[in-house]
């Protein structure tokens, strides 16, 4: 549906005339290496340009008294020692003859995207504004910011479309204080911000920013602030707050439309953040927020002060946004303890207005848990008992990371390998209808080992399974959907798993729902990550090989899906990622498409996923869709999780938490859990540690 990029060349008019240290970094230069970049990339090319205009006086006025609106278009007329003074009443603030203008066109190029996405003339977009937005308040300047582009954007969309449920996702590194203030007692917009805090040393020195600051009034649990005590949070620490915190939140607010206040500071090289996620987390977490609201995500740019970081993380954003799958995170994916004990304690604030946190953290690790090891106690996870491996995933040698053995994915290809010909009547037009299938001998030889193989439909369907599988390992198609007679899926995924290791998959990650067994002959080498929901019990037969029922209600799979297999997903890193959905599994299209979707964010968005033949259209028509880069159907309300549901996740946490470091929400003292840990940890950040 499309993405719309919505700028004015007239935002970089706005400059600092005078000497000031603090102020000098917001310059014009971060709008035109931004948009220079974009087009180098050939990412403005594909979106659907808009040019800004300004926001009128009633729109300035839904969060702005008169009296500011008014001094701030006086600003127009001044000299510049008028506008020094004024600046200096403020804090972190210097006006322009052409700030008035440019701060008009900021808020209303928010205003035109918010348009375009709820008009559906778009699926989602970016604004490339300045003056920034987020720390602006009803009646102040402050910290570069003039009109509250975010929040006028947010109130426009309540005044004038009707919106009942606003996200704001404020990942810019500083507190959107100005967000928080207009918003704390409205219970219509959640408010999520995480922030550089240091205890409250750092800019902007307030204690409301802090986890504990959770709304007022009607509007309690629905500011979310999530502040960061040390410098240096990478990829691995963001990641966990999506998952741990934001996400399930996210999930039951259930919104409408996601405005992201898209400060790109809180990246590596930035002066301001002095973070470390690189450019490509940044289409983590914008392909992370793309599962909600129908795919409805309007981002606005906010702070970014190093020119080349913020070029690249802005073209990470707007590539996720047109539907490229995200790069993969580079680094291990450990957080740190002081990202883990800011987590803890935002999760701690808010759990009392969330039922997705409740419950959680509040039930003990069962010690003797109800689900056993055929041997009646929990197997070591790894032969050589307790390890800390996991730190660095098994055998994957940085080198192995740094080198992928498989060609570059092309951004967007789906194929669509079937046996039945009238699912095509729902395929989307640009998925591939594949015709081509492997050699004859080449699949008799695959399926021989196999008695389910034998028979002439199921050597067919894997003949086509493997000439897809193959085009996914060339590099020629990105992801693909195949079906298989449902007597043969577990043969057809155990050759699928071979192949794709033996044709240079590194790590492969297997999601198996429903009655599927891990194939008994495969290698316990750390290559495989084997998951299999839809098990009787939950089981953790090693580091690898975790098995867990299917929850019963939509809480208990959406913390199944955060909780569990994306946290294990982006500790292993994968290279290729399979799903099968298996005889029995129980997976209505909604969630399934959920599920794929998100596992689209793993392995470069290189996702087969294996389907039983006689699935419905329905259910290959939405694969192929969320796999192409539509967003999902959002799930609506979700039920919370069911005792059972939340036992086995619990006990899985428990018993994996230890290897998988992304797992991990609770504080544990680690030391007592896995002695190696700080050994692990070292050289995550180049030794320098933080
Ligand atoms: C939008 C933004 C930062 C102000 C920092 C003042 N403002 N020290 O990043
Ligand atoms: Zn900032």
């Amino acid at each position: 549906m499309g993405t719309a990029l919505v700028y004015h060349e007239d935002m970089t008019a706005t400059r600092l005339l005078w000497d000031d240290p603090e102020c000098e970094i917001e310059r014009p230069e971060r709008l035109t290496a931004a948009l220079d970049r974009l087009r180098q990339r050939g990412l403005e090319q594909r979106c659907l340009r808009l040019s800004a205009r300004e926001a009128s006086k009633a729109e300035l006025g839904l969060v702005h008294s008169p009296e500011y609106v008014s001094l701030v278009r006086k600003t127009q007329v001044l000299g510049e020692e008028e506008l020094q003074a004024l600046s200096g009443q403020f804090d972190a603030i210097y006006f322009h003859p052409s700030t008035f203008h440019c701060a008009r066109l900021a808020a209303g190029a928010g205003l035109q995207l918010v348009d375009a996405v709820l008009t559906g003339a778009v699926q989602n977009g970016l604004a490339l504004v300045r003056p920034p937005g987020h720390h602006s308040q009803r009646a102040a300047a402050n910290g570069f910011c003039v009109f509250n582009n975010v929040a006028i954007a947010a109130a426009h969309a309540k005044q004038k479309h009707g919106l009942h449920r606003i996200l704001i996702v404020d990942w810019d590194v500083h507190h959107g204080q100005g967000i928080q203030y207009l918003f704390e007692d409205d219970p219509s917009v959640l408010y999520f911000s995480w922030h550089r805090y240091e205890h409250g040393r750092f800019w902007p020195f307030l204690r409301e920013s802090d986890a504990d600051a959770v709304g007022r009034g009607q509007g309690l649990g629905f500011t979310v602030n999530l502040p960061w005590n040390q410098v240096g949070m990478g990829n691995a620490d963001y990641v966990a707050a999506f998952l741990h915190l934001l996400l399930p939140l996210a999930f039951e607010f259930d919104p409408e439309l996601v405005l992201v206040s898209a400060g790109f500071d809180s990246a590596i090289g930035d002066p301001e953040g002095q973070m470390q996620a690189t450019p490509e987390c940044f289409a983590h977490l914008t392909h992370l927020l793309q599962v909600l609201a129908g795919g409805r995500v309007c981002a606005m740019l906010e702070g970014g002060y190093h020119l080349e970081s913020l070029a690249e993380s802005v073209c990470m954003t707007v590539q996720t946004l047109l539907g490229d799958p995200a790069p993969p995170l580079s680094g291990l994916m450990v957080p740190c303890q002081s990202a883990l004990e800011s987590i803890q304690s935002a999760r701690a604030a808010q759990a009392p207005y969330w039922k997705s946190l409740q419950l959680q953290d509040v039930t003990p690790v069962p010690t003797s848990p109800s689900t056993h090891s055929p041997e009646g106690r929990p197997p070591p996870l790894l032969p050589g008992g307790p390890m800390c491996k996991a730190a660095a995933p098994a055998p994957a040698p940085s080198s192995l990371l740094d080198q992928p053995c498989l060609c570059p994915a092309p951004s967007v290809r789906t194929t669509v390998a079937l046996t039945a010909p009238d699912i095509t009547l729902v395929l989307p037009p640009d998925v591939i209808q594949q015709e081509g299938s492997a050699l004859r001998e080449e699949t008799e030889a695959w399926a021989r080992p196999h008695e389910s193989l034998a028979r002439e439909e199921a050597l067919t369907a894997l003949g086509k399974l493997l000439y897809l599988l193959d085009g996914m390992l060339d590099g020629q198609v990105n992801s693909g959907i195949a079906a298989t007679p449902a007597s043969a899926a577990a043969a057809t995924l155990d050759v699928a798993i071979q192949r794709g290791l033996s044709h240079g998959a590194q790590r492969l990650l297997c999601v198996a729902l429903g009655q599927l067994d891990r194939p008994p002959d495969l290698a316990h080498d750390g290559r495989t990550l084997w998951l299999n929901i839809g098990g009787k019990e939950a089981a953790a037969l090693s580091m690898f090989h975790v098995s867990t029922p299917l929850p019963v209600m939509t809480g208990g799979f959406l913390s199944c899906i955060l909780g569990l297999v994306l946290p294990l997903a982006y500790g292993f890193q994968p290279d290729l990622v399979l799903v099968a959905l298996g005889p029995g599994h129980g997976l209505q299209g909604p969630h399934a498409a959920l599920l794929a979707a998100m596992l689209r964010g793993l392995a470069g968005g290189r996702v087969l996923a294996l389907l039983e033949e006689d699935s419905t259209p329905q259910l290959a028509g939405i694969l192929a869709r969320v796999l192409r880069g539509e967003a999902p159907p959002s799930l609506g309300p979700s039920s919370v999780a069911s005792p059972e549901d939340v036992q086995a996740l619990m006990y899985l946490r428990g018993q994996l938490e230890p290897q998988w470091k992304m797992l991990q929400v609770r504080l544990i003292a680690e030391a007592w859990l896995c002695p190696g840990a700080r050994l692990c940890r070292r050289g995550r950040w180049g030794g320098q540690g933080k």
